[in-house]
């Protein structure tokens, strides 16, 4: 039987991890018991990534970007300093949960977006959940975080806890026999399952003290690139004569810049990809309008030495005399900054012709969101089901853990066991490898740690094998070729830590050919 649930779950681990719980549920006392529920309703869910890193590196903004609309508040104001979870629903509601569980619908203010006051006491405020009818939160479901290093204790807390980072405590003062999830079981279920880590220039010890509390807290097995990836923000604003070898050009300083950081980041994250959250936000969220490019134009039309000029600063840009207002001039520094007005400038310059339409398409190109959309698909939806699992397994474990009753907790044990040796499961080890080798932690050839990355990054065999599209029998025999080299590759001549790798990989073959092979008679 299929509920409405398990047909949105991630794939046939997350599927053998629900019919666990189910089956366990009846043989659990009431408290496991609701942990299970909750460990159910999560693997039906999205994905949940959280969107985290440093107060003000352009969190919200990205949010708006990335689900395009602009529905977050940016900058201050108190529900900045909350979480607020965007996830689908089929109509917008906005509702702010209290720590007592208690809900409050809050209507949207007059621009469409999530008022920066709530009106409430923010002290009793859990968090904010917001159901919106964007097609991109059926995949996933983001979590905007008030960010780590800010000067208030209060939401960095919050971050903390829904990060999966706050200390665990043991609760003393139990009352036996309550259904209610304990603070144990709370924290167990309540961290989010994959991360976008938002920097911008310069990495600092804390982005990766939070990294760390982040990786060490879902996947109960070591996580990192594969539940990870980082964005370099706000690359419009490096200056490009401070990076060698970018040639006087932004675009290229950002990437100079996101390889550096990458490798500093290198154990926890799986890429670090440049982007300017601002500009991708106004391209994508309808907020530049046809007005904007029709003020864009004309500062198109200007000499060229008075716009290099005026470009030079916003302060010298907002107060230099000129036809266009000063109110439009600092509307389009909000949407574009500099960066993005030249940018723009240089593309009508280039085609005066062009329209807004395609202006706007110009400005999206040069934010670098696509390339974060895509790495988001291939990181995170391609490996949902592995990602989802390893972090409801951790969830059980943690729940068996907090029984007092040592019968339950070797039943669950003994039921993970059994979950753990079946085909489906191999997939977490095929993650474990992957993190090894991505995070360089095993040393591989080049080609090696690539043809890795390929089997455990894809969800569609062809793409697994690197074939995309051939027919069946040649990725079968090509699956099998693959099973053999890599058998004979951990037998002879690899480093004891690479052999634990290509047993891995060999498997992960030969679990393909099992798939597709002609059927046996
Ligand atoms: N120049 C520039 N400014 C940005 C960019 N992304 C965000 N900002 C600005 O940075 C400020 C903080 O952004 P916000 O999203 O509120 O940061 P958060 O605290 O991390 O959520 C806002 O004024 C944004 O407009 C970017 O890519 N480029
Ligand atoms: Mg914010």
């Amino acid at each position: 039987m299929t509920s409405p649930e398990q047909g949105r779950l991630a794939g046939p681990l997350s599927m053998s991890v629900a019919n666990l719980c189910h089956r366990l549920q009846s043989q659990v006392s009431a408290r496991t018991a609701a942990g299970f529920a909750e460990v159910l309703r999560r693997l039906g869910a999205p994905l949940q990534v959280a969107v985290a890193g440093r107060i003000k590196s352009g969190k919200s903004t990205l949010v708006n970007a990335l689900i395009g609309r602009r529905v977050a508040p940016t900058d201050i104001g108190e529900c900045t300093r909350l979480v607020t979870r965007f996830q689908y629903g089929t109509v917008d509601r906005v509702e702010i949960v209290f720590t007592d569980g208690r809900k409050q619908v809050l209507p949207f203010a007059a621009d469409g977006m999530i008022p920066a006051e709530l009106g409430v006491d923010i002290e009793q405020v859990s968090h904010i959940e917001a159901y919106l009818t964007n097609a991109v939160l059926q995949g996933m479901t983001v979590i905007d975080t008030p960010g780590l290093g800010s000067l208030d204790a209060a939401s960095v807390s919050r971050t903390e806890q829904l990060l999966g980072a706050a200390k665990h405590r043991k609760d003393e003062d139990d009352e036996e026999g309550s259904d209610e999830l304990d603070d144990t079981s709370r924290n167990a279920v309540a961290g989010a399952e994959a991360v976008l880590y938002v920097v911008t220039q310069g990495v600092r010890a804390d982005d990766q003290q939070a990294l760390a509390a982040f990786t060490a807290a879902t996947a109960s097995r070591e996580a990192g690139p594969v539940n990870a990836i980082a964005v370099l923000n706000k690359a419009d604003t490096i200056a490009p004569e401070s990076v060698d070898g970018a040639d006087g050009d932004v675009w290229k300083a950002a990437t100079i810049l996101a390889e550096k950081q990458a490798s500093t980041l290198k154990p926890r994250v799986a890429d670090v990809l440049p982007v300017i959250g601002l500009i991708a936000e106004s391209a994508e969220s309808g907020g530049f309008t046809s007005a904007d490019a029709e003020a864009l134009r004309q500062l198109a039309a200007l000499d060229d030495d008075i716009l290099q000029t005026m470009l030079i600063s916003a302060d010298i840009f907002t107060s230099w005399e000129c036809d266009v207002p000063s109110g439009t001039r600092l509307r389009l520094l909000e949407k574009l900054d500099l960066f993005g007005i030249s940018h723009a400038v240089e593309a009508i310059r280039q085609e005066p012709e062009i329209t807004a339409g395609a202006l706007r398409r110009s400005l999206l190109d040069a934010s670098g969101l696509e390339a974060v959309r895509q790495r988001l698909s291939i990181v995170f939806a391609a490996r949902a089901d592995g990602i989802k699992a390893a972090a409801a397994l951790a969830s059980v474990t943690a729940l068996a853990h907090a029984s007092a009753d040592p019968a339950e907790r070797q039943r669950v044990h003994d039921a993970i066991e059994v979950l753990l040796a079946k085909p489906e499961a191999h997939q977490l080890r095929l993650l474990e490898a992957l993190t090894l080798v991505a995070s360089g932690a095993v040393d591989m050839p080049e080609d090696l740690s690539e043809e890795v990355l390929r089997v455990g990054s894809n969800a569609d065999i062809g793409a697994q094998l690197g074939k995309p599209g051939a027919p069946r029998q040649e990725l079968a025999a090509h699956a099998l070729e693959r099973a053999g080299w890599w058998r004979s590759f951990a037998s002879f001549g690899a480093t004891p830590a690479q052999s634990r790798v290509a047993h891995v990989v060999h498997r992960a073959y030969f679990l393909i050919w099992q798939q597709i092979r002609e059927p046996q008679s």
